[in-house]
């Protein structure tokens, strides 16, 4: 059978879509693997302008060009997030008017948050994890036998929704004996105006840089209302307990991901909640991705309870060269009402941990959520002054704050009578407040108290009429870029800075002898702290 896997997300990233695909491949060697990505997601351009999470309208004849090949398949699998949900369901249109018989299944984080969205527009959606329930769906489906009691699998019978229940979640177990993700070069990139083309290192690059992204732990025990932790959760009590493959899983898949990219130069962990992990298992991993990897390594999913010194040693020993940790807000009112657990005294605390590893580290990268209607002029002056207190160095992500649908936030919201724009929408396109201007100042540097008091003094909230500054914001966005692009060039990391200038320097040995004689490296205590 002919069966045709699509990703439709800005990026090839995909860590669940690379895995469903070799899994897949597996079932049926008859398997073909594409990308509809607009590269935006790491665009220099697109990030100084604040329209990285914008998708260009596109083009007729693009979503034509798209659908032929797909449409050759007999069975079509889609995968993506709510942000690129219009465009499936415009491209699964488009295959069905090329090939009625097509049968589509949409997977991915869109029908596992949106189900009942998402099943309008295809024959069958995937409401969890894909690999088990795809396997028990496709032996039934391809021997005509009946499939629509497919677990994890929602089913479009002529407009008829046969709704199934969920599969247990895997165990750490199930996952360490699923095939390695889908990274053998036999894929498919679009590019606009040309159509599919065989995915090259050029491509990599451009979407990539020196980087490999990947997740090793799934799961969250927290239930923050904006995240879609909170469907997740409502789906499965037990996503709360954070489950993780063997670190000898681990270790295979980034060992394959730099054979068939040798050019990867940095690994980028985006687990929900990587310190979370306990310290013996954090011990194991440090131990072997030291022996068998020994490049630098990132940890974006870092939840400040959980930020501890000890944890900290073993990842920095390993090669640990840079952090994200969520903050999302500095006022203790904003916090409570997206129930984040992290009080602002606790965050403070983490940011002291991680200050004091500085030297080893790119600056951390903190979360911040901005444009949230329900915030007050207290709300916003405690925000400013507690970046202003936090300790130093950091950056921040900032974010504007956009509703997932079927979340708590977005109940919240509807609550209040307040319309927020959907995660579909731009989500770092801020509001010119001045306010806002100088959160982007305070991710650069500290406002002293004599321009500090009398600026905070005339920021507002949102809701508040005000003069608006689209030109220091986009001034202040420029001025803080470069100064995280220059902290990264510091470690020369180009997991950020995407395009060939990595890749150049990578050919000529500057990255591999930055790292071994520039970059100050952590030595491990005389006895790790596992063994204290
Ligand atoms: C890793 C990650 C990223 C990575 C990589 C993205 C990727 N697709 O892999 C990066 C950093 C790029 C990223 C970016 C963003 N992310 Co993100 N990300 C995650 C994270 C932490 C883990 C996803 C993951 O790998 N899970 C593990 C894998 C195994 O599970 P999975 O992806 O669900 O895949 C399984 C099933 O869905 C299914 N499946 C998948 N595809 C298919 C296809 C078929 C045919 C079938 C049958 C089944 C199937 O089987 C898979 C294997 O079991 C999630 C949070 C979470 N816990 O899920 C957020 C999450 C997915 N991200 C989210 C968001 C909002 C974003 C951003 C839009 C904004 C942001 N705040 O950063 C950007 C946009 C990215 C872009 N490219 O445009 C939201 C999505 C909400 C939504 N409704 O869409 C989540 C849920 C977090 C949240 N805030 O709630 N993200
Ligand atoms: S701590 Fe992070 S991943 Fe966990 S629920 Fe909150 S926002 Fe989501």
């Amino acid at each position: 059978m002919k069966v045709a896997l699509v990703c439709v997300e800005d990026g090839i990233v995909s860590v669940g879509f690379r895995k469903m695909a070799a899994y897949v491949k597996v079932l049926n060697p008859d398997t073909t693997v594409y990308y509809v990505s607009q590269g935006k997601y790491r665009s220099l351009r697109a990030m100084i302008a604040g329209r990285q999470g914008e998708w260009n309208a596109l083009h007729r004849e693009d979503a034509r060009r798209i659908a032929e090949p797909l449409s050759r398949a007999d069975l079509v699998g889609f995968s993506s997030m709510t942000g690129y949900a219009g465009l499936t369901e415009t491209l699964i249109r488009q295959v069905r008017d090329l090939n009625p018989r097509a049968y589509v299944v949409w997977g991915g984080i869109h029908p596992i948050i949106v189900p009942e969205a998402a099943i309008q527009h295809a024959d069958a959606i995937c409401t969890g994890e894909g690999e088990f329930a795809f396997a028990e769906f496709f032996e039934a489906f391809k021997s005509g036998k009946d499939y629509t009691r497919t677990r994890n699998f929602w089913f479009n019978l002529d407009g008829k929704i046969v709704r199934n229940p969920f599969r247990p979640l895997m165990t750490g177990e199930d996952m360490s004996a699923l095939p390695l993700p889908h990274y053998s070069g036999q894929e498919f990139i679009y590019a606009p105006g040309r159509g599919f083309e065989k995915m090259t290192t050029g491509h990599y690059v451009h979407e990539n840089g020196l980087s490999y992204t990947t997740v090793w732990s799934i799961g969250c025990p927290f239930q923050c209302t904006y995240c879609g932790n909170t469907k997740f959760i409502e789906n499965d009590e037990s996503y709360r307990k954070v489950r993780h493959s063997r670190v000898a899983y681990l270790i295979a898949e980034i060992e394959q991901a730099i054979r068939a990219h040798p050019h990867i130069s940095t690994i980028v962990f985006q687990d929900d909640s990587f310190m979370a992990l306990p310290l013996g298992v954090l011990a194991e991993f440090a131990a072997e991705y030291k022996k068998r990897i020994d490049l630098p390594f990132s940890v974006q999913g870092v939840i400040p309870s959980y930020v501890r010194r000890d944890k900290l040693e073993l990842l920095l020993a390993a090669g640990l060269n840079r952090v994200r940790m969520g903050i999302q807000n500095g006022s203790q009112r904003i916090l409570e009402f997206y129930e984040r657990k992290t009080p602002p005294a606790r965050i403070e605390a983490a940011a002291v941990i991680l200050s004091e590893y500085r030297r080893y580290m790119i600056p951390p990268a903190f979360d911040i959520i901005l444009d949230n209607p329900i915030e007050t002029r207290e709300d916003v002056l405690a925000n400013l002054e507690f970046l202003n207190r936090l300790a130093r160095p950091f950056t921040l992500n900032v974010f504007s704050l956009r509703s997932i649908p079927n979340t708590v936030l977005e109940k919240q919201m509807a609550g209040r009578g307040i319309s927020l724009d959907e995660i579909s929408a731009n989500y770092i396109h801020n509001i010119p407040t001045l306010a806002n201007c100088l959160v982007y100042l305070l991710a650069i540097c500290r406002i002293p108290p004599w321009l500090f008091e009398p600026l905070a003094r005339r920021a507002l909230p949102m809701t508040t009429p005000q003069p608006m500054y689209p030109r220091l914001l986009l001034f202040m966005r420029a001025l803080y870029l470069t100064a995280r692009g220059l902290s990264h060039m510091r470690f020369l990391d180009f997991s950020v800075v995407t395009g060939k200038t990595g890749y150049l320097l990578w050919r000529t040995g500057a990255i591999g002898f930055w790292n071994r004689r520039m970059v100050p490296k952590f030595k491990a205590p005389a006895v790790l702290p596992a063994a204290r």
